[in-house]
């Protein structure tokens, strides 16, 4: 009798949660397109917040000379951010293949970001403030 009843039980569950799963009347088509069209999180433990970014990277500029600078950057939109630890102004300029400013001059103390769209390709840049470039250029890969 008892697993007459348990049965029983169990029988109402499943149907009970299929009612619910087919009775959805809130998931319309276009919802559940949206849901799918969502970018993938990338297993790199970023929020979902910033999915459209193909990347982020860093630039750390003291007088004169970057300290820390990213070598390589996936293709897409970009993330800057200059941390000018030094006293003069800096910034960062795309020089070749064409001129893109990647983050715009900021004096001493302050930091910056600027989100740049980049295709594959390699790119040289300079801090563009006179005197400067000498000692402040680098080359960025950017990757597909
Ligand atoms: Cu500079």
């Amino acid at each position: 009798m008892a697993r007459t009843l348990m049965a029983l039980l169990v029988a109402l569950l499943a149907v009970g949660l299929t009612a619910c799963f087919d009775g959805d009347p809130e998931a319309t088509p276009a919802d559940q397109v949206a849901a799918e069209d969502r970018p993938d999180d990338e297993g790199d433990g970023e929020a979902a917040d910033d999915g459209e970014l193909a990347d982020t990277a860093t630039f750390v500029a003291i007088d004169n000379e970057f300290t820390e600078f990213p070598e390589e950057v996936s293709a897409g939109a970009v993330e800057f951010t200059l941390v000018n630890e030094g006293m003069a102004d800096h910034n960062v300029i795309i020089t070749e293949p064409t001129e893109i400013e990647v983050v715009g001059t900021i004096a001493g103390g302050e930091t910056a970001t600027n989100v740049v769209e980049l295709e594959p390709g390699t790119y040289e840049y300079v801090c563009d403030i006179p005197g400067h470039a000498a000692t402040m250029n680098g080359t960025l890969e950017v990757t597909e």
